[in-house]
């Protein structure tokens, strides 16, 4: 017998100004899903609720001021209060440059907003699916998490925290029916180059040229994939890169084909 799929009833997005945060609003407002979207950009956000049929509560947040995320959370509209998904997808990276070169502001800046604010958003939510015993939480770590490259050292360090701390969390909550998961792109299209590279479009694109390149609705359909697999079910961790992308391990005989 196959158990129906589970439609989420309250999710909230983080980061749903651009790339797979915005996508998958789009999908789960198609499945009548309610949605309290988050982002520093206000008037994206607008426009996003513009175009969604839904019930939407938009919450201008900067995630690295913990303080206001836990404030938020903990004031929400009372239509939106039994959030039955989270999905932690706000994150950056800033810059490739080796340790020694970077600018510490950037390095804290990724820690404080792919893990700690991931963090923030976690302990303010969990608790109420904990004790309405219903609740799914996805994770948007990144193949950076696992496979190391040059430049990587933050940023990969951010998102190793997110994958394994996905897995960690579903050993606390067995018997909660609350549901983690992590899913972990590669290099994916959106915005995200841009920001790395601090608005150099040319050195964004190159990161996408030369290959068929994957865009963020891909991903934005395997969130909601996650999101609608029956109760009974969770899909832990997803891997998943662009065909013509592949680790390229320790490198170690020098030759990149
Ligand atoms: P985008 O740059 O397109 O989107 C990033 C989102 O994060 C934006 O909505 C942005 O909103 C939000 N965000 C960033 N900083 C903050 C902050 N301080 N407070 C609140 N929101 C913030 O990139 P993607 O869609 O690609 O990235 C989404 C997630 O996926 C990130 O965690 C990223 O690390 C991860 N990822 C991306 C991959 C890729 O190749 N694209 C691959 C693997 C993982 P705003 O600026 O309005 O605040
Ligand atoms: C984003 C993918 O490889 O640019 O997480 O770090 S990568």
């Amino acid at each position: 017998m196959t158990l129906p799929l589970y439609t989420p009833s309250v999710a909230v997005i983080t980061g749903a100004t651009s790339g797979f945060g915005r996508e998958t609003a789009l999908r789960l407002a198609k499945l009548g899903t309610k949605l309290i979207l988050t982002g520093r950009r206000t008037e994206r956000l607008q426009d996003l609720q513009n175009q969604i049929d839904t019930p939407v509560h938009i919450l201008t947040q900067d995630l690295c001021d913990t303080a206001q995320v836990a404030s938020d959370f903990a004031n929400l509209p009372d239509a939106f209060q039994d959030v039955d998904l989270v999905i932690n997808n706000a994150g950056l990276a800033l810059g490739v440059n080796a340790l020694q070169d970077k600018d510490v502001a950037d390095s804290l800046t990724m820690v404080d907003t792919n893990i700690k604010g991931l963090l923030a958003v976690t302990h303010a939510l969990l608790p109420g699916m904990v004790a309405r015993k219903k609740g799914h939480i996805i994770n948007v770590g990144s193949t950076a998490g696992t496979f190391s490259y040059t430049g990587g050292n933050t940023y990969c360090g951010t998102k190793a925290f997110v994958n394994h701390f996905s897995g960690t969390l579903r050993a606390d909550l067995k018997g909660k029916n609350v549901r983690v998961s992590c899913i972990e792109p590669g290099n994916i299209e959106t915005e995200f180059s841009d920001v790395r590279f601090k608005g150099d479009k040319d050195k964004a694109d190159t990161v996408y040229a030369g290959y068929r390149k994957m865009v963020g609705s891909e991903i934005a359909d395997m969130i909601v994939w996650l999101a609608t697999q029956p109760e009974h079910i969770n899909v832990t961790h997803l891997e998943v890169m662009p065909t013509d992308q592949a680790p390229n391990g320790l490198n170690c005989t020098g030759i990149d084909t």
